[in-house]
């Protein structure tokens, strides 16, 4: 095992949320905005890794199963841009204290592996278009989804025939949520 694959930890977006939100953005911004994420790969990550050798893989799946968390819902009510990396996102106005805590912990089990983790604070968000280096008039408010997240996964990111693609490695689940 001598191989080393791009990963990172992410929540999935649900097959029926990817498709509403991409519907809302072809009427929302302008083709020239910038380049549309494809529906598939809507995520929201909790922990980039980078490059990371088979064994040290290994190391991150095992510490990532020992994680005991409830999941959360996650309301999808805010929208921002950041010209300088040049994303156009999707987040949220209020981060559920169970998904800061999950990524924390990721992040944390990351770093202790040796992986860089970025010393900017952890902004959830959900990536709509890149390439978006322009100004961009954001709409006034999203349609508000709400998510539940239920598990988190292991990405493995593929660049090839010149696409960037995801490929779901391995799904922990997260606990019952309390009921309210
Ligand atoms: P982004 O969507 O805000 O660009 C896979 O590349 C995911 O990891 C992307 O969603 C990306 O976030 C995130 N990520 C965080 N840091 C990254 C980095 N240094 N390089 C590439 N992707 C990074």
């Amino acid at each position: 095992m001598s191989y080393s694959r791009r990963l990172f930890f992410a929540l999935s977006l649900p097959d029926a949320l990817q498709q509403q939100v991409i519907r809302w953005r072809a009427v929302s911004f302008h083709p020239d905005d910038g380049r549309p994420v494809v529906a598939a790969n809507l995520h929201l990550t909790l922990a980039f890794l980078g490059e990371v050798s088979a064994q040290k893989e290994l190391a991150l799946k095992m510490q990532a199963g020992r994680i005991i968390q409830t999941g959360f819902d996650i309301s999808l009510d805010d929208l921002g841009h950041w010209p300088r990396p040049g994303v156009v996102w999707l987040g949220t106005k209020r981060a559920p204290r169970a998904l800061l805590q999950l990524a924390q912990l990721l992040r944390s089990q990351a770093a202790r592996s040796g992986c860089y983790q970025s010393p900017l604070p952890f902004h959830p968000h959900v990536t709509l278009l890149r390439a978006a280096t322009k100004p961009v008039a954001i709409p006034p408010a999203t349609p508000g989804w709400l998510f539940n997240a239920c598990h988190f996964s292991l990405y493995q990111s593929v660049f090839e025939h010149g696409r960037t693609r995801y490929h779901e490695l391995e799904q922990w689940q997260l606990g019952q949520q309390d009921n309210p």
